[in-house]
């Protein structure tokens, strides 16, 4: 990347050249150059889309020489760099935060208006980049903004999707799927650096041969190849000076790929090699929290990991470093299982490429390798089938067998005669076919594994890896989970942002813990009215967009009721969606009065996993109770459900800071942490939940006054698991929940169809592995308290401001000093 040393001798040629000037004139004479030479229109001839791409290089070229000024001053340093290594990166639009990044907002806002133009037209041309799924690509999009902002060296490693998240939409109220094409009208916050690609293999077999000195060795002869496109994002720290790098590979064919193929003379089929090359980077899957056993899924996962670890080695370090001094200079960041495979990849390297002996090797890679889990779910930790993974990356496979072999006898040294136990630690399972556990892989090679939220790393010690916990109390760590101010709150809410700032002055945005001094402001009746305000204003920028967005009309005057995430059965939509059936049937059946509901709006947003059936049928369900609950007389528009197509991060930019009530209704135990409910209560909103991953720390920090707590806590549904559930059993005990659900058994919602939802309603009826039935009556009860703390507006506004007040802790710039501190050991650069 750095290419031959230069021999300029110009005194520019050795530094950055300077940023344009930071000033409206300096900013109109830029953008208008960016506008001329780059989309080679004048001002009165381009599109909007020219003015905005116009406008990111623009902004691009405020942050470059500071970019590149990270880059010298990190190598020079020779510090320790934090290496993230993730499938996923949930970015979110880039122009906002990178104006804010660079104190550019008001100056372009000020310099286009002088070019005729509104800012506002230009933001809602960029696609976001939907490079995740959920809360795990989004958790590291926070992570390196956070790193950026404190000044941690650190790159962040991934995937370049051609297509990111699939684009919802609903026909007839079923999720049918467009693909993402977000990179369609140009992508101008990436820097591609075709010329830095790096090879990585595939295939083949393995050889022994003897070295120069007699010495034994192994060899991998690969069978194919692709080549591995760097394409390089800023990471801009907040108004700090630091940007750091996001690298994203991009997969191409190589050329001796094709010629091989070419000199067969099928052209045709030469050309079709190029695409199963070009395949590996063309979409992310859309699995969150299950994994999916695919063979182009593993390759995407060797493909990254194998070309960051090429990268940093080759092209970060300084030539002839010594690699027994890998450790101080870099930390692998393993996000989830997906990486995992790094593991062998840098003992190959070691290895077979720089002559280590294995145990030194050893030594190197488990200084090397952190590793987060993120689950709690047993059947969503990755098992690699050995035939796959033999096949596809065989030297892999044999050193993955010797980890294990010299793992399972320090197993059978420390616990002798207990071979049960060497089986169930071994990383090879025997059922329901040969696979490796990549958790267990991660847990061995790893210096430090943590779990996302209290509760979540306590359960992973006790349940998903006790016997590893048991061996290696010291190896498990817990860090919680955050979300970035900037984006979440400084951004998404800028009218709470400038009525904080007012009230504690600024500095809380890169110290968030700040905000508990806004908390006897909850007693000032005049604060109080403000905050009101400022949550009325948000809910009317949300009816604007939603309007715009999907012809959606939210009523005035609401409790807005917010579920947003994933659609997954142990979140519970369906426990959701039975309050709401239920609220509908006791009205329409007359035992109670229209004029009893709290005027209430639900707002959902939640994509299912295309093959994941009871996830799309229940999606299916919400839309068709919609349809009903929407258009009853009966209800008096005092129930409204909203459930606009395509939840991303840019919807929930303006729908978070709009929302009264945050649900985060889990079965208690499942979900590892959640970062939606931090960003709920950052933003004014009170939770109803259950005592859930982060929730449990949440409801600490904002007091039980301030938070609606409802159903079994972990402890409940593992005695009751263990005991039996009979969901059955429940429906026959609660005559309101038995109206509910026959209700939706009697086709009502499915225009007289009985069937339509037999496979959601029965499965509730008959399974309900997540014990919806089972916490049915504790959730409506705790609605009812909700309503009747909302009656009082004084007293929910007081609580709504103390959760605000009380959740500084869960910025990610906290769990990055966490991390910096646990697991890193590493500090921000001085
Ligand atoms: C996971 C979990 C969430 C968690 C997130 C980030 O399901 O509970 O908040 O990672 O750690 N797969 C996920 O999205």
């Amino acid at each position: 990347r750095l290419g031959p040393a230069s021999t300029a001798t110009h005194p520019l040629a050795t530094a950055p050249v300077g940023s344009p000037s930071h000033n409206v004139d300096g900013f109109v004479r830029e953008f208008l150059h960016e506008l001329n030479t780059n989309q080679g229109v004048t001002l009165s001839a381009s599109s909007l889309n020219d003015q905005y791409l116009a406008l990111a290089s623009t902004v691009k070229n405020y942050l470059m020489a500071r970019w590149l000024e990270t880059g010298l001053k990190t190598r020079a340093a020779k510090v320790k760099t934090v290496g993230y290594l993730s499938a996923e990166y949930l970015l979110g639009r880039q122009l906002d935060n990178a104006l804010l990044a660079s104190d550019l907002a008001d100056i372009a806002e000020k310099g286009l208006e002088l070019c005729g133009i509104d800012l506002a037209d230009l933001r809602v041309q960029e696609v976001e980049p939907g490079l995740g799924n959920g809360g795990l690509g989004r958790l590291a999009a926070c992570f390196i903004d956070s790193l950026a902002t404190m000044d941690v060296p650190s790159i962040g490693y991934g995937i370049r999707y051609e297509y990111g998240i699939f684009r919802q939409t609903f026909v007839d109220g079923r999720q049918v799927e467009q693909p993402d094409t977000w990179l369609a009208l140009g992508a101008p916050w990436e820097f591609p650096h075709p010329e830095s690609a790096v090879q990585v293999h595939f295939g083949g077999h393995t050889e022994r041969y003897a070295d120069d000195g007699g010495q034994e060795r192994t060899r991998w002869v690969p069978s194919w190849n692709v080549l591995a496109v760097p394409y390089n994002y800023m990471v801009p720290g907040y108004l700090n000076g630091r940007v750091n790098t996001l690298r994203l590979w991009s997969a191409q064919a190589t050329k001796a790929f094709d010629l091989q193929i070419f000199n067969s003379g099928d052209y045709a089929q030469a050309v079709r090699a190029q695409t199963f090359a070009e395949n590996i980077s063309k979409v992310l899957y859309p699995e969150d929290s299950t994994p999916q056993g695919k063979e182009l899924r593993l390759q995407q996962q060797y493909f990254f990991v194998a070309a960051s670890l090429r990268d940093f080695i080759d092209h970060e370090l300084e030539p002839g470093f010594d690699l027994h001094r890998l450790p101080e200079r870099i930390t692998f960041q393993l996000n989830d299982t997906h990486p995992v495979i790094a593991v062998p990849e840098l003992m190959r390297i070691l290895i077979d490429e720089h002559g280590f002996d294995w145990d030194e090797a050893w030594e190197v890679t488990r200084q090397c390798f952190d590793y987060t889990c993120h689950t709690l779910l047993p059947e969503a930790l990755e098992v690699w089938p050995t035939e796959l993974l033999g096949r596809l990356l065989p030297r892999h496979l044999e050193i993955i067998f010797q980890i294990n072999d010299q793992f399972l006898s320090l197993v059978r040294q420390t616990y002798p005669g207990d071979e049960m136990l060497a089986r169930r630690m071994s990383m090879i399972s025997e059922h329901p076919e040969r696979g490796v556990r990549m958790a267990f892989l991660a847990t061995v090679a790893a210096s430090r594994v943590n779990g996302v939220a209290e509760l979540h790393s306590q359960l992973l010690r006790d349940k998903v890896l006790p016997d590893f916990s048991s061996l290696w109390p010291e190896k498990f760590t817990n860090v919680t989970n955050g979300v970035t101010p900037r984006r979440f709150v400084r951004l998404s809410n800028p009218l709470l942002s400038e009525l904080i700032t007012d009230t504690i002055g600024a500095g809380w945005l890169t110290d968030l813990e700040r905000l508990k001094e806004l908390e006897p402001y909850a007693d000032d009746p005049q604060f109080r009215e403000r905050f009101a305000a400022v949550k009325a204003a948000n809910k009317h920028r949300l009816t604007d967009l939603l309007r715009a967005r999907d012809g959606i009309d939210l009523p005035d005057g609401h409790l807005l009721d917010v579920m947003v995430k994933r659609l997954h059965e142990y979140k519970r939509q369906s426990l959701k969606l039975l309050h709401i059936v239920s609220l509908y049937e006791q009205v329409i059946s007359g035992k109670i009065s229209a004029a009893d509901l709290t005027p209430r709006t639900v707002v959902f947003g939640a994509k299912a996993a295309p093959g994941y059936r009871m996830a799309k049928d229940t999606i299916h369900l919400i839309n068709k109770v919609a349809a009903k609950v929407n258009a009853a007389p009966e209800l008096e528009e005092r129930l409204k459900i909203a459930f606009p197509a395509n939840y991303n991060v840019t919807l929930a930019e303006t729908l978070i800071p709009a929302a009264d009530l945050s649900e985060q209704i889990s079965l208690a135990g499942m979900e590892a942490s959640g970062t939606g409910n931090m960003k709920f209560a950052l933003n004014g909103a009170l939770t109803i939940g259950t005592d859930d991953g982060a929730n449990v720390e949440i409801r600490r920090l904002v007091g039980d006054k301030h938070f609606f707590l409802f159903g079994m806590d972990e402890p409940a549904v593992s005695a009751l698991g263990a005991k039996g559930y009979n969901p059955g059993s429940c429906y026959e005990a609660n005559p309101q929940l038995k109206a509910t659900l026959d209700l939706i058994l009697s086709g009502h919602f499915s225009d007289g169809d009985r069937h339509l939802f037999d496979s959601v309603v029965y499965n509730l009826l008959n399974q309900d592995r997540f014990m919806a039935l089972a916490d049915f009556q504790a959730y409506v009860d705790t609605q009812a308290k909700v309503e009747e703390r909302y009656a009082d507006q004084e007293a929910w506004t007081r609580s709504t401001i103390l959760n605000v007040a009380r959740t500084g802790y869960f910025s990610s710039d906290r769990s990055m000093r966490d991390y910096l501190q646990r697991i890193w050991h590493t500090s921000p650069m001085l």
